[in-house]
């Protein structure tokens, strides 16, 4: 379904095997080089949500090489399965992969309680899309608009295997997960509770 110019969502795209997959890797991820954690934020709030990066480090509000704000190492490596499965993302959404040459995860896990207030992603140098794959509980995602973190905006839910791809006029949107739905994870997916959301990005950082 298209939500809004370039906002594509796909429900049901990730099999139960690949969501499984998935699940794994981001376990392994979480245990290191840099461990999963609650991102601090420059003026002390704490982000409910616990996260680990691929391929950069995000922090607030810069990509790096090292996770300086976690404890200074070098971030795993970006692998090439992860390329291709954004170039199959963008081949879904937008029939062609466009180029698409994603070199950063950012792997949220979201408790029941967990929540990502209104923002947008502007700290890539490229306005490549944004790809998100949702596995585990569902949530209530709001979409909004590119000139205020208020209305208008459309909540939508987003399931365990959904996919979404944000590019064109989306890109810059504000959006957040005002509520996790608890409870509602299949637990063959490799998720027994809690939201696992894995975004692809292009973000421009050399090297
Ligand atoms: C999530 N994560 O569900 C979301 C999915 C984040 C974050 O917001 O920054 O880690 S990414 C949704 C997204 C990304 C880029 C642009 C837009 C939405 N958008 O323009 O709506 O944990
Ligand atoms: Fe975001």
């Amino acid at each position: 379904a298209v939500v809004a110019p370039g906002a594509v969502h796909v429900p049901g795209w990730l099999s139960a095997r690949r969501q499984r997959e998935l699940v794994d890797a981001c376990r392994g991820w979480a245990r290191g080089p840099v461990p999963l954690r609650h991102t601090v934020l420059p003026g002390g709030g704490v982000m409910s949500v616990r996260t680990v990066c691929v391929g950069r480090h995000w922090q607030p509000y810069r990509y790096s090489r090292t996770a300086d704000d976690v404890n200074g190492a070098p971030v795993a490596p970006f692998p090439g399965w992860l390329v291709e499965l954004g170039r199959e993302a963008l081949v879904e959404a937008y029939g062609e992969h466009q180029g698409y040459t994603p070199d950063t995860a950012l792997i949220n896990f979201y408790d029941g309680a967990a929540r990502m207030g209104m923002h947008q992603d502007k700290e890539e140098r490229s306005g490549a899309p944004v790809v998100s794959l949702s596995i585990g509980d569902a949530c209530v995602f709001r979409f909004g608009n590119t000139q205020t973190r208020g209305r208008p905006y459309t909540d939508v839910e987003l399931e365990s295997g959904d996919l979404f791809v944000f590019g064109g006029p989306s890109r810059y949107a504000f959006h957040g997960v005002p509520k996790v739905l608890p409870a509602t994870a299949d637990p063959a997916t490799g998720m027994n509770s809690g939201r696992l959301n894995i975004t692809l990005r292009e973000t421009g950082l050399a090297g």
